[in-house]
């Protein structure tokens, strides 16, 4: 039984009695418990592939913030890595893909990965957060969406253009779609297969949607996350992150999705108009919490009041930033649960 069931009564779009509130990236380097523990592997993904560890760090934040869900502590590139492209974590710069993915051959090296055995550790780490959380607060499983998971496979690190991951949709189409094809189904698989292992919500992050013409957004991107959202619907609520992709909302608003995740620069009421009935999540500005005390209180609170008139989780527009003062995510956190909207 769930002690704390607000923020999966919210995903479900059933009003509450307050606003839930988790951040994403709440797990990680905000944390000093996190930090340690980090310290003293050989690195990332260490942490990432042993699931008591994993499962450690994913409850941290619920210890430290009393935030009013857990996400599974894991990495959007374990994906790929399945898939037969493995990644490195390089301490401070980020993650790095030795190999790359270029031509028609190297996708057909791919396999489609089986989440059993491929991603057995992520599985196993939410069994065991799913028995350690023994009902405390519910846990959001994820994955990246199939576009931003491409740019990763292409351009081999982070990038401010993506040049070379944007040029294969201008020059190689149709092998864009075969592996958008690829990573699909084995996001889909991968999905079920956590909610199977204990995930109550899925959450698919689409952080690089902002840099592709609305045009190109629908056919290499949107689409793909249709297909997720159809196929696991049935299971489970689901929330879409779409960082940048403000023109897209009408698209995932047609989309069973539960949830829509809105970054910073969106405008609560225009998503609500374009997505009746949907849940919003967001939006708070990372950089508001690098402000004093009262500033973060007054821009949490000026936040939630644009989320008025409709189901609302509270977040930020994206991941906090590392270099965060845990007692200004705190003040974040104990606003949302004080608010009387
Ligand atoms: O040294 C470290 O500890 C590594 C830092 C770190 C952490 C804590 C990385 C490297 N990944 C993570 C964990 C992580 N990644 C979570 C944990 C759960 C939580 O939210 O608490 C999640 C959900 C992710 C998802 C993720 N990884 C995304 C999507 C969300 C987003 O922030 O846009 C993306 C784009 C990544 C790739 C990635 N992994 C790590 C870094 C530094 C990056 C971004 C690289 C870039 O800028 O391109």
């Amino acid at each position: 039984m769930l002690h704390n069931d607000l923020f999966l009564r919210a995903a479900r779009g059933e009003t509450t009695e307050r606003t839930p509130v988790w951040l994403m990236r709440q797990a990680g380097r905000i944390l000093p418990e996190y930090r340690k523990l980090r310290g003293s592997l050989s690195g990332f993904k260490e942490l990432v592939e042993t699931p008591a560890l994993a499962a450690e760090v994913t409850i941290q934040p619920i210890d430290a913030l009393d935030v009013d869900a857990a996400i599974i502590f894991s990495d959007i590139l374990v994906v790929p890595d399945a898939m037969g492209l493995p990644y490195e974590m390089v301490e401070a710069r980020g993650p790095l893909f030795p190999t790359t993915i270029q031509s028609a051959a190297d996708v057909a090296r791919l396999r489609v990965a089986d989440p059993h055995e491929h991603l057995g550790y992520v599985l196993e780490a939410i069994r065991i957060t799913k028995k350690a959380l023994n009902g405390r607060v519910p846990l959001i499983g994820f994955a990246g969406a199939p576009w931003t998971i491409l740019a990763y496979m292409v351009e081999g690190h982070g990038s401010k253009t993506f040049s070379k991951a944007r040029r294969l949709l201008y020059q190689e189409p149709a092998l864009a779609h075969l592996l958008l094809e690829k990573i699909t189904a084995t996001t889909i698989a991968y999905l079920q297969a956590q909610v199977e292992a204990g995930a109550q919500v899925v959450q698919v992050f689409d952080s690089w949607a902002g840099i592709l013409p609305p045009a190109h957004y629908t056919e290499f991107s949107s689409r793909y996350i249709a297909q997720i959202c159809a196929a696991l619907a049935p299971l489970a609520p689901i929330t879409v992150f779409a960082k940048g992709a403000w023109w897209a909302v009408p698209e995932f608003a047609a989309m069973p999705c539960r949830t829509i995740g809105l970054d910073w620069n969106q405008t609560p009421a225009d998503v609500r108009a374009a997505a009746p009935g949907k849940t919003l999540q967001g939006n708070l500005d990372p950089a508001a919490l690098y402000g004093t005390r009262a500033q973060v209180k007054a821009a949490t609170e000026a936040m939630l009041r644009r989320f008025a008139g409709g189901p609302h989780i509270a977040n930020l527009g994206h991941g906090v930033y590392p270099d965060t003062d845990a007692d200004n995510v705190r003040v974040f956190v104990d606003t949302v649960k004080a608010w009387q909207g």
